[in-house]
């Protein structure tokens, strides 16, 4: 019998790890047979998806949302859809996940790399920008990051690797029998 179709949800702070190990549990899941997957990336989906869009409350829950539907409709087909965008909001990222279970599984993945960490690396200089005022609303710093309760899954980046943070997702996929 064909498995069901699932999603699986990252969410976390930018610059916390989403995309590096949302790509590598893309690779791993591919090397494991192929199911047709597709990867919503926080900044792929804001250019092709949701360009119009700031980062209001009620911008990020238009793009959330337009994900969630986008993952419901893969999820329904049979395929894998992983998501990889900030999700800052608890009642949003319920809004997605009861859009996902009415036809498959969801599993949300939070990680959980400290503000402190994200803004040490700050990869891309957003934070540094943000700290100037540069960049109003920022996750973290000057806009709001809801800690996900009742994630699937924690992921440690800090001590942890990218490779590891992905095994850990297959393990949980396996062992709800999703793959
Ligand atoms: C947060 C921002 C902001 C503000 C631009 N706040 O590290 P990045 O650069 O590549 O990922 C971040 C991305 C966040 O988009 P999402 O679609 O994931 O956000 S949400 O889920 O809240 O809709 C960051 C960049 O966009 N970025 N301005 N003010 N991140």
């Amino acid at each position: 019998r064909a498995k069901q179709g699932f999603t699986v949800f990252f969410t976390g702070l930018s610059g916390s790890g989403k995309s590096t190990i949302a790509n590598a549990l893309m690779v791993k899941l591919m090397e494991m047979g192929g199911r047709p997957t597709t990867l919503l990336d926080g900044d792929v989906v804001r250019k092709h998806l949701s360009s119009e869009l700031g980062f209001s409350k009620e911008h990020r829950d238009i793009n959330i949302r337009r994900i969630g539907y986008v993952a419901s409709e893969i999820t329904k087909n049979g395929g894998i859809a992983i998501c990889a965008p900030i999700a800052p909001y608890t009642a949003t990222r319920r809004a997605v996940r009861e859009m996902v279970e009415a036809f498959g599984a969801f599993i949300e993945v939070h990680v959980a790399t400290s503000l402190e960490e994200c803004e040490r690396r700050d990869r891309k200089g957003l934070y540094k920008l943000a700290r100037e005022g540069k960049i109003k609303e920022f996750t973290g710093i000057s806009d709001p990051y809801e800690e996900p309760l009742n994630a699937e899954l924690k992921v440690e980046t800090e001590n942890v690797d990218v490779d590891n943070c992905a095994h850990q997702v297959i393990l949980k996929l396996e062992s709800m029998g999703l793959i």
